[in-house]
């Protein structure tokens, strides 16, 4: 059986983007496929996290996951540092990766932009990322497309371990919506939707009450033309929408344009309202019932063990590989 894994990060409530981009997908690919998932604990501390915030956000971020109707069953959930072995086998990776190409990281870039005492995590991330991927040899990595470069990165480092060491690692895959969507901010369409975004009123969170996300869309930045059509360029806004629709509804671009052809924006972003809301409160009626659950700490405990017992035999194959040891 094929293999998909991702990650999260819990540096917040999950935006209707990580929904749509990474969690959805996961979803989708459950019933096929050998699934991972986890939360990605290590790669949020990169910057900086209060740690009390940051331990609630942990717990919540795996009731998340059920609500979203991720399969404990189908899937094997952990916390990723509850697995040291990802910590060991990326410094391993780490001391096969060049400076220069962590530096040329798109993420890297901006991040680093916007904060000068940048901690030198920031810029090692995607190997930690790379070494999440590579640690399980799995064929595919559902994220959003801006997570696309990272895991080109894991292939490269991956090729470039097996050519060195010899064969070590399966070579991964970027899994991206069909569409590539990548949802954008309500209120400036051509920056991405993200938790961490300061403006709370272009992010659509997962918890959300009813009357801030139809608020929150009926006041989402369009153009004047009044005309429902794709056009990232010239109407990034109206084309999010869409985006939105399409994606919740499964239906294609083409057919959402088509359908809303005689809608007027205020009508249309009803609909959308409409799809996000019903979508959301099934998730969070979800959610209510099971964050207080002890069955959440039964769950990381079966996932820790299946993926503890195989991270620990490929950090033994790159030490054997490597020389190191005794
Ligand atoms: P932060 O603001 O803390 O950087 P983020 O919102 O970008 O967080 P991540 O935890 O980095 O979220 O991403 C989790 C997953 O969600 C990744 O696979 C990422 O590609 C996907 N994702 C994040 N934002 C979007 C978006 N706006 N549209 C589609 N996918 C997204
Ligand atoms: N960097 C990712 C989270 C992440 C991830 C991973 C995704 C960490 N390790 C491995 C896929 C595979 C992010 O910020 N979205």
């Amino acid at each position: 059986m094929k293999k998909i894994l991702t990650g999260l990060q819990p540096t917040g409530t999950i935006t209707l983007g990580n929904y749509i981009g990474a969690i959805k997908q996961m979803v989708k690919n459950q019933n096929e496929y050998d699934s991972y998932l986890f939360i990605a604990d290590m790669h949020a501390i990169t910057v900086k996290q209060d740690p009390i915030v940051l331990h609630e956000n942990i717990k919540n971020l795996l009731a998340i996951y059920l609500a979203c109707d991720i399969d404990p069953q189908k899937n094997t959930i952990f916390i990723q540092s509850e697995n040291e072995y990802h910590t060991n086998i990326s410094w391993m990776l780490e001391c096969n990766t060049s400076y220069g190409e962590l530096t040329r990281m798109t993420q890297f870039k901006d991040k680093s932009r916007k904060n000068e005492k940048f901690t030198a995590g920031l810029l090692t991330y995607p190997v930690l990322m790379a070494a999440d991927i590579l640690t399980y040899d799995v064929d595919y990595v559902p994220v959003g497309i801006d997570q696309k470069q990272h895991v080109e990165l894991a292939r490269d480092i991956a090729i470039n371990f097996n050519k060195t060491y010899g064969n070590t690692f399966k070579i991964p895959e970027p899994l991206i919506t069909e569409t590539g969507t990548k949802i954008m901010d309500l209120i400036n369409p051509t920056k991405k939707m993200s938790k961490s975004s300061e403006n709370q009123n272009g992010v659509i969170r997962i918890l959300d009450s009813e009357e801030e996300i139809r608020s929150k869309i009926m006041r989402a930045t369009t153009d004047s033309d009044n005309q429902i059509k794709f056009d990232i360029e010239n109407k990034p806004g109206i084309s999010n929408l869409i985006n939105i629709y399409s994606a919740l509804a499964e239906i294609s671009i083409k057919d959402t344009e088509q359908k809303f052809s005689n809608y007027s924006y205020a009508e249309f972003k009803k609909a959308v309202a409409d799809i996000v809301v019903e979508k959301l409160m099934n998730i969070q009626e979800k959610y209510n019932k099971i964050i207080n659950s002890k069955e959440l700490d039964d769950i990381l405990d079966n996932g820790i063990k299946v993926a503890k017992k195989e991270a620990k035999e490929k950090y033994e194959l790159m030490k054997e590989k490597m020389g190191l040891g005794r």
